[in-house]
């Protein structure tokens, strides 16, 4: 398939899951402005008919980033439109109404580690590696890697991938808290699935909490995030799901919470 009939972006619904493909292998997901509209469109179906979603990538790799054969084309006023509509799609993700999880594997670089730092939950198989390499291209992070990145695994670690252009393995990005979750090759998809299984089960509400209150307390002072805190649980508390499932619990309908698998 050529660029133009191609579909950039893969989305299915499985159950009360979205399940969202970067589809461009050929050029290993690289993202273009296509690209970015296609994840719109895909973001905002979800929303509307999903209690959860999955990215993943076709092919070998998560994502290669930047289209770069784009990017070179751009004049200087387009590139910060460019990245000013990433930062506006990316935020759909980050700060909408259901949680999206990332199954990454291959390549998570440039780009595509800025998309899987605006999603929720990141599991990465064992074949994935996490770069920035745009310190090599010449560029500079511009689909919100300062903000985000930064914020997921420290500033002074994003610095080095950075500066040195070193890969990461998932094993040391999940000790740097980039990661939440590293499974066997092949096995990122299942995982964000059931992951995304459990979260969806969650009242919708608290979920909404947990996307747009939690990230915003994190940048308040901390009598501001106590004082909001309590504002947001006492709200969620007063919805009728979370009654009912209060009840549910205490009427003993709900299962216990059991202690953790041994690892
Ligand atoms: C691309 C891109 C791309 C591959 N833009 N076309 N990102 C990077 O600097 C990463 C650049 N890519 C790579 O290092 C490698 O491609 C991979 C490690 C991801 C995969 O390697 P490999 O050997 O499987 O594939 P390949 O042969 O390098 O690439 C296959 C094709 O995809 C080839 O095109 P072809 O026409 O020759 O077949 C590549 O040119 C093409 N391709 N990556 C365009 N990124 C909002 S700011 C964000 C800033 C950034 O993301 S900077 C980081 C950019």
């Amino acid at each position: 398939m050529d660029g133009t009939t191609q579909t950039l972006v893969t989305y299915e619904l499985q159950g009360e899951i979205a399940v969202i493909g970067l589809n461009r292998p050929e050029k290993r997901n690289a993202i273009s402005d296509r690209l970015v509209e296609a994840l719109h469109v895909a973001a905002t179906r979800a929303r509307s008919e999903a209690r959860a979603a999955v990215i993943h990538g076709a092919g070998d790799h998560f994502c290669a980033g930047l289209d770069l054969a784009e990017h070179r084309e751009k004049p200087l006023f387009e590139a910060i439109q460019g990245s000013r509509r990433w930062h506006a799609v990316f935020t759909e993700f980050e700060r909408g109404e259901i949680p999206f999880i990332t199954a990454l594997h291959g390549a998570v670089v440039g780009g595509g580690f800025e998309l899987a730092a605006a999603t929720h939950i990141r599991v990465a198989d064992e074949t994935a590696f996490f770069g920035l390499p745009e310190g090599q291209r010449g560029i500079f992070v511009g689909g919100g890697g300062s903000v985000r990145v930064g914020r997921l695994i420290g500033a002074a670690r994003m610095t080095d991938m950075m500066l040195t252009g070193r890969t990461v393995s998932p094993a040391q990005m999940e000790q740097w808290g980039g990661v939440s979750y590293v499974v066997e090759k092949g096995r990122a998809l299942d995982t964000a699935m059931d992951l995304a299984r459990k979260a969806a089960s969650n009242a919708p509400m608290s979920n909404y909490a947990v996307l747009n209150a939690l990230p915003r307390i994190a940048e308040m002072s901390v009598e501001d995030g106590l004082f909001t805190e309590s504002v947001v649980s006492a709200l969620t508390s007063e919805t009728p799901e979370a009654k009912q499932r209060l009840r549910d619990f205490l009427e003993k309908r709900t299962a216990r919470l059991k202690a953790p698998d041994a690892p």
